[in-house]
């Protein structure tokens, strides 16, 4: 008997998918791939049931023989496990950055005479509803909110961009690339002060107040699904520090990151071009700590950003600053350079992971730009925020066009 190969990354069985499964049937026996929570997160799908939940509900569908766990999304894995006559997917693949899937299976499977099936893809209102259905539920501030925690379990590095509007969050949103025969894509956004500032015209030095940041959040929620580090400066006065993190835990962020400075903050990359004040360590923890105490909810992150190298006070200040920045509760540690040689930024997170292997460390590598996103990985990264490509790749381009007309 012949086999039929299909994956499923749905949390949902529609009729497309049934409609799937019967004409496999036809062709054979019917194998479902479930496609793994890490391969369904840099497909661009985040899970909202578990993978074993997945499992079960494929495993309960008649017509169904077998269910496999897919953990390549290039299913290179599936095929030397199933090596099936015949993978069946919706046509939609035909086109857009799934394509490269679709042409790698085929090559595959081409080698021992199996073939690409595509079914005519199912979109009817029912299938809209649904779609529409579980998007919304990812966009809700109660699941957008813990989905940071989750990717950080879930995958080797959490990549953020820069959103500043609904239009750029969109682009973060909805942005999936294939590079190396892989599809990859951003999984959180990153609302910068330097963007959010420049978009007003105005300059990165906290004179945007909060409410009109909470304004661009909500800009963003509204279009968006994927989680929120928002760009908190350096938080403040205590007093309203406690307040910001409620408001950003009510709209759904994920996380806050505030920096070490006191006084007038200007943008980081000025380095000590300009005259800035790094905050003590006891007036910082206090405030993390009033943070921490003052959030509701177990999802929401106090990040701690530490301007030590920036500020070129040191390598043992920064990791001073940041034992006792987790000692007062940050949930994770931002360290900042901006040299084009990452090395200071290795060394400190190789220090930082030899004493501390669990609180997440977060980069910008916006000056030491040559480094890959593996390597940094290697060196105990865990985020790393892409802070101000979109605006800085925006402007010049704008400011063309109008020269040009
Ligand atoms: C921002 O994007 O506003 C940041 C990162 O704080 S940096 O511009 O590199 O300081
Ligand atoms: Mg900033």
């Amino acid at each position: 008997m012949k086999t039929a190969y299909t994956c499923f990354c749905t949390d949902v069985i529609h009729d497309g998918h049934l409609n799937i499964i019967n004409e496999s049937r036809k062709l054979g026996r019917v194998v479902v791939g479930a496609l793994s929570d890490k391969a369904l997160i840099r497909f661009n799908k985040f899970p909202t049931i578990s993978q074993e939940e997945r499992i079960k509900l494929y495993r309960s569908l008649e017509g169904v023989d077998e269910v496999v766990i897919q953990d390549d999304m290039m299913y290179d894995d599936v095929i030397t496990l199933v090596h099936p006559d015949y993978v069946v997917h919706g046509d939609n693949w035909k086109e857009g950055p799934e394509k490269a899937i679709r042409d790698h299976v085929e090559q595959i499977i081409k080698t021992y005479g199996g073939e690409v099936v595509d079914i005519p893809y199912t979109y009817n209102e029912k299938v809209k509803k649904i779609d529409l259905q579980l998007r919304e539920k990812l966009a809700m501030p109660e699941y957008r909110r813990k989905r940071l925690r989750q990717l950080l379990e879930m995958t080797p590095i959490v990549k953020a961009m820069e959103a500043h509007s609904g239009l750029t969050g969109l682009i973060v949103e909805k942005t999936v690339v294939e590079h190396e025969g892989k599809l990859d894509q951003f999984d959180a956004m990153w609302i910068s002060s330097l963007c959010d500032s420049t978009a007003k015209g105005k300059p990165d030095i906290e004179l945007v107040d909060m409410t009109s940041r909470f304004r661009t959040i909500d800009d963003i929620t509204e279009v968006t699904t994927k989680p929120i580090i928002f760009d908190g400066d350096t938080g403040g006065l205590t007093e309203h520090f406690v307040y910001t993190v409620r408001s950003l835990e009510k709209m759904g962020v994920s996380a806050v990151i505030i920096e070490d400075k006191t006084g007038l903050k200007k943008n980081s990359l000025f380095g000590t071009e300009v005259e800035q004040t790094q905050a003590s360590i006891e007036d910082f923890s206090a405030k993390i700590a009033a943070g921490k105490k003052a959030q509701l909810t177990d999802d929401f992150m106090i990040i701690a950003r530490i301007e030590s190298l920036i500020l070129e006070r040191g390598m043992e200040d920064a990791l001073e600053r940041a034992r006792a920045f987790v000692k007062a509760g940050a949930d994770g540690i931002m360290i900042h350079s901006r040299k084009k040689d990452p090395a200071e930024i290795l060394e400190f997170c190789d220090k930082f992971r030899s004493e501390d292997p669990k609180t997440p460390i977060v980069v910008v590598p916006s000056s030491f730009n040559t480094i890959t996103e593996s390597e940094l990985a290697d060196h105990g990264v865990n985020i790393v925020i892409y802070a101000n490509q979109l605006t800085r790749s925006a402007f010049p381009a704008m400011q063309k066009t109008a020269e040009d007309i």
